[in-house]
């Protein structure tokens, strides 16, 4: 390819497992009667928002494959098993088959190392792919019909602070823009996480009882709207100054570094980003957000 390659489209892209077992989909075993619907229509909203988006690529940065020396990056082209989530396995049973790309997984690592960062390809073939991935992938193009490159969150902000967990995340993030230029493809970027992420240690005897859900608290919500209401007025900068407040405060899932990677990856956007959800899962917060990027440029 000679054309330079780009980012069509980043977005916040949250994976909470009660989603995919809400819809039912014949990957996944639970059988569930509904719920979290705002949510869910928020993610149908997102799907209609890039359905005339041509893309080669999805690259995903998820919380839930954790590696604690380095980033890592998926260098199998194909993974086919069932991901079982460690805490709700009454909810998320999912048959997964997914192929990677694996030469822009291995053109994003390459970068990053002369950046400086410390990085692995994983080429265990019988790796278990974790849900957060499989269900930001999901919820976000159920077709399954595009090769996925999945980055490792490395948990710095636990075993340094979110600042050097930040520095790194903002280098990974130019370097995967990087890559993408070179490679020619165009790319779909999906930060899977939620925001406040205090939530409720009981689960209600049916979990898609809706008369139990809400926020875990006022604070959190306010440090959401905050958050929320940075990221639609373009101000990505102070996003990023004020992220390490909020992950402490709310312990946000921007702990991951998935949100800070996408904002870097987009280079700071000013123009605005557009919500399709805000909702609650257990008591956590999660908005699913578009930054359109080519809509942007103009
Ligand atoms: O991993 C999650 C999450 N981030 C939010 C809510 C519920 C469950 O799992
Ligand atoms: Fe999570």
């Amino acid at each position: 390819m000679s054309e330079k390659g780009k980012i069509v489209m980043g977005a916040l892209a949250p994976h909470p497992p009660h989603l995919v077992y809400a819809e039912n989909p014949p990957q996944n075993e639970p059988v569930s009667e509904g719920g979290w619907e705002e949510l869910r229509w928020g993610y149908e909203r997102l799907r209609e928002s890039m359905s005339d988006k041509e893309f080669d690529v999805i690259v995903i940065h998820t919380p839930h494959w954790q590696t604690f020396i380095g980033t890592h990056f998926l260098g199998v082209e194909n993974f086919k098993s069932k991901s079982v989530d460690p805490v709700f396995p009454n909810l998320f049973r999912y048959d997964y088959d997914l192929n990677v790309d694996v030469e822009l997984s291995r053109e994003i690592h390459n970068i990053a190392e002369k950046e400086g960062l410390h990085v692995k390809m994983m080429e265990n073939p019988d790796f278990r792919i974790d849900y957060g991935t499989i269900t930001s992938c999901h919820l976000t193009r159920p077709e399954w019909d595009k090769p996925i490159v999945v980055i490792s969150s490395n948990r710095a902000s636990s075993y340094f602070s979110h600042e050097i967990m930040q520095a790194n995340m903002l280098k990974l993030g130019k370097a995967t823009r990087e890559a993408i230029e070179k490679s020619g493809k165009r790319a779909l970027l999906l930060s899977s996480n939620s925001l406040s992420h205090r939530h409720f240690t009981v689960e209600p005897e049916l979990p898609e009882d809706m008369s139990k859900e809400h926020v875990t608290n006022h604070n959190q919500y306010i440090w959401d709207m905050k958050i929320i209401n940075l990221m639609l007025k373009g101000k990505n900068r102070e996003l990023i100054d004020i992220m390490p407040d909020f992950t402490e405060q709310t312990m946000a899932e921007t702990d991951a570094g998935s949100l800070t990677w996408l904002i870097s990856a987009l280079d700071f956007p000013k123009y605005e980003a557009k919500i399709h959800a805000y909702g609650s899962v257990i008591g956590t917060g999660n908005a699913i957000i578009e930054w359109d990027s080519e809509r942007g440029e103009k």
